[in-house]
């Protein structure tokens, strides 16, 4: 309950914001045009706190993370900010009383889909838990004009459509033009000898003004507002004729061009490295702004630049923001005249590096003609602090130069931005334990030896205040009514909910409620995709983005083979199943997308194949992004996690579907491992090779495809379909190329690179386990209910207490009001 907040002055408020942003009475206002009344009416509520949380941390002069990231996948803001000002019940009878429904008012609002996925989606819980926990923070982005992509599902495949979030303006978002700040690229570097000290300037550049807009990132229930700054691009000078005089034309448009381009979209690839320059251009412009502001920030209350560590923390996520390096050297020694050395140790102390990905396609290797180019002082920094970092190899490994190759930041002609972020972070952390150890011990083994002290975990997490207490409030309501609403803040609390997971009343309340949820979310489908899905039947759930390693084929794979059982014996004893599909593939990938059209085929045939009596439906849910997937976990049975072991750093969603009593279908691969080792391998259904076995194949040969293919009449049967149109009778040769990945040996790489026919066998026996447990509804209940007990490791608040604990040294704030 929120005690401050009063019906009538947020009626008011709603009612004017209506008038004066529209000319309009509220009952002649559109659902869209109530939700901007609404969305300002909160944003009157949260700004004094906004406000004074800010007045707090400056009075405490506290130390604060700065959270550098590309992405921050934040969802809609409405129905979070509302939840975590606790004030959801007195806002929906005021707008019930207004006659009008909070659900669909929430539905208005935009996705603010500034993020691809996972990475993306852990900056956003990150914040969300930060702000609740009253930790000092500013995430750190870029206000991409377009976010990601829009799916559409045309004649089974994929189309991307254009991403216009903030077409009808963002309610929540205040510019700061003060903070604006200039960000230079190109030209070349002038040394300027002045009194014997060498000078360095950029010179010829074309710069663009960055300017912040501010976004309320509120705690739960504590009157903490912390902020997401994500810069704006502008042209530096307005064009005008000055330039044009001066014959500075050219370089006017072409400032003008740089900083319409540059926030223009979100490079729409999960871990995959594209090498644009324009990206480049995009991480260097947050950046700098950011790195520039807070330099200007720590300045105005602190007079020695070599304690800036003391009071701030770059957290890097991933590689994306890893200029932040040179660029806080370029500003310590070109701007505030620090020793190299100095430089060194304050940006060192500042610097830290969250891994999220082995997979190598995904490492970030910038050519160095396109480096230097671009910033050639960044770039002269950073070919310093490689020869620096040489020496330090040699120091250490004397004679060595294998090992002198293989950890060089800048090798054959390119910057390796991991390698540059290591030397200089005093913390290199991974997101779960498995995939901190292969860090460790594979892919980053060299640096692990030569500074082990730097390597840390830090599991993932996700935040319970979207995913449960807002995603599915029938659920949460009932765990409240179980144990108390201590779980919201403290998720850990959750456990005691075991005391009910044997209690027959509970089991029967539980699944009465997952009926409920599965009903929601076949209205949907039903809404969204025209199938009708029984809700009687297993929801069997894979969502997240689209790529080979995390096997949504082997999945589809599976239904083909289930398919061809109930074809040949229609009467198979088995519990209807719906398949669920979710993924978006980055704009290029051409396997990734011929996956959705399979996926669709497939689903074309089944669900229009009577002879089967609705025993396997499948669907695929178009636009997967935050908003529908609180439906989607709302709503599962089954969450199917079933990446190739050692490819998945962590994964968030098996976390999301724990939270929300789903069982796992699994490997035992990134977080999947601590989730099974949380709530026992008896309340799951593991499957597949170990981590260990598929690296050793990796590193040793011996997997042959064509084996499995010529040995199991059944496997070959589903991939036999894959070429003489069974799926396609229009055009057998449609999925020639999935067939081949699977089998076909190019001489660079295995056929099977993921292992889907090694592991189909045992995957397809975990199924059967699955079909098996159901048919106990009471067990499956209890499974459910201590999946549900068991998760409090999982929520982003444990995440961000050891962020803080082992890596950022804040301390918390509160704020009275
Ligand atoms: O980060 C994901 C991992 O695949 C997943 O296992 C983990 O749970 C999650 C959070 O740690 N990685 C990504 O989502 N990566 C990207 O989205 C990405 C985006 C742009 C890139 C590279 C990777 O250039």
């Amino acid at each position: 309950m929120n005690k401050g907040f009063d019906k009538e002055t947020f009626k008011r408020s709603v009612v004017d914001n209506v008038k004066n942003m529209f000319r309009r009475t509220i009952d002649e206002a559109t659902p869209h045009q109530v939700f901007q009344a609404v969305a300002y009416a909160v944003k009157d509520v949260i700004i004094d706190e906004w406000i004074a949380t800010h007045k707090e941390y400056e009075k405490k002069d506290v130390k604060t993370v700065y959270y550098l990231s590309m992405e921050f996948l934040m969802g809609r803001a409405l129905g979070n900010n509302i939840i975590n000002i606790c004030a959801r019940d007195e806002i929906k009878e005021t707008l019930d009383e207004m006659g009008f429904d909070l659900d669909v008012i929430e539905d208005q609002e935009p996705d603010a889909a500034l993020g691809n996925g996972g990475l993306g989606r852990l900056a956003a819980c990150f914040l969300d838990s930060l702000a609740t926990l009253g930790y000092p923070a500013y995430g750190c982005g870029i206000r991409y004009r377009y976010g990601m992509f829009k799916q559409k599902i045309e004649n089974g495949y994929q189309v991307e459509v254009p991403d216009n979030w903030l077409k009808d303006g963002n309610p929540f978002e205040i510019r700061r033009p003060e903070y604006a700040a200039e960000v230079k690229f190109g030209g070349f570097v002038r040394i300027e000898n002045q009194g014997g000290v060498n000078h360095f300037v950029q010179d010829g550049y074309q710069s663009v003004r960055a300017v912040p807009y501010d976004l309320p990132v509120i705690g739960y229930g504590n009157n903490v507002v912390n902020t997401l700054r994500i810069w704006d691009a502008e042209p530096i000078n307005t064009f005008n004729l000055d330039s044009f005089d001066r014959g500075d034309y050219q370089k006017a448009v072409e400032q003008e061009n740089l900083a319409k381009t540059i926030v223009e979209v979100l490079y729409p690839n999960d871990n995959h490295y594209a090498g644009k320059e324009l990206r480049l251009k995009q991480q260097y412009f947050f950046i700098s702004a950011s790195v520039q502001r807070a330099v200007r920030k720590y300045k105005e209350k602190h007079d020695d630049i070599r304690k800036f560590y003391e009071k701030v923390v770059f957290q890097l996520n991933d590689t994306h923001p890893t200029v932040a390096i040179p660029e806080l050297m370029r500003i310590l020694l070109d701007e505030e005249g620090l020793t190299w050395d100095e430089a060194w140790e304050v940006t060192t102390k500042t610097c830290a590096y969250t891994n999220h990905t082995i997979m190598s396609e995904a490492l970030e290797k910038w050519p160095i003609e396109l480096f230097s180019r671009l910033l050639p002082r960044i770039y002269q920094i950073v070919e310093e602090i490689n020869r620096r970092f040489q020496n330090q190899i040699q120091t250490m490994y004397p004679g060595n130069q294998e090992k002198l190759r293989k950890m060089s930041i800048i090798y054959d002609g390119q910057v390796k931005m991991a390698y540059m972020a290591i030397a200089a972070s005093f913390s290199v952390n991974g997101v779960a334990r498995l995939h901190t150890e292969i860090l460790k011990h594979q892919e980053l083994k060299d640096f692990y030896e030569m500074m082990p002290e730097k390597f840390n975990n830090k599991t993932n997490g996700i935040t319970q205040r979207r995913f449960l207490l807002h995603g599915n409030p029938l659920l949460a309501d009932w765990v409240t009514s179980k144990i108390g609403d201590e779980w919201i803040t403290d998720l850990p609390h959750i456990k005691k909910l075991e005391l009910f997971a044997e209690d027959e009343k509970c089991q029967f309340e539980f699944m009465n409620i997952k009926y409920q949820n599965k009903l929601r979310l076949a209205r949907y489908i039903k809404e969204n995709n025209g199938i009708d899905v029984d809700p009687r039947s297993i929801f069997d759930v894979q969502v997240k983005r689209l790529h080979e390693y995390k096997r949504q084929l082997m999945n589809i794979l599976h239904v083909m083979y289930l398919y061809n059982q109930l074809k040949d014996n229609p009467d198979m004893d088995m519990i209807p199943r719906t398949f669920i599909f979710g993924a978006k593939a980055a704009a290029g990938y051409k396997r990734a997308k011929l996956t959705i059209k399979l996926i669709n085929s497939v689903a074309d045939v089944i669900n229009n194949d009577k002879s089967i009596n609705g025993k396997i439906k499948v669907v695929f849910i178009e636009d997967y992004r935050v908003s529908n997937a609180e439906l989607i976990f709302a709503a599962a049975d089954v969450s199917e996690q079933i990446s190739t072991a050692s490819k998945e750093a962590s994964g968030t969603s098996n976390m999301k579907f724990m939270l929300n009593g789903a069982l796992t279908l699994g490997t035992m691969d990134g977080a999947n491992v601590e989730i099974v080792e949380e709530v026992g391998a008896d309340n799951a259904f593991i499957f597949g090779m170990s981590s260990d076995e598929v690296i050793n194949y990796e590193n040793n040969g011996g997997y042959y495809p064509m084996d499995i293919f010529n040995n199991d009449q059944e496997i070959r049967r589903v991939l036999m379909q894959l070429i003489n149109g069974y799926y396609a009778p229009d055009n057998p040769e449609l999925f020639r190329d999935i067939y081949n990945s699977l089998l076909n040996t190019k001489s660079s790489d295995r056929a099977d690179t993921y292992f889907i026919l090694k592991d189909f066998r045992s995957y397809a026996e975990a199924h059967q386990r699955v079909d098996k447990a159901y048919r106990d509804q009471a067990w499956w209940a209890k499974a459910a209910i201590l999946n549900m007990a068991n998760c409090g490791k999982f929520t982003s608040d444990r995440t961000i207490e050891e962020y803080v604990k082992d890596i950022w040294h804040l301390k918390k704030v509160t704020v009275e009001m």
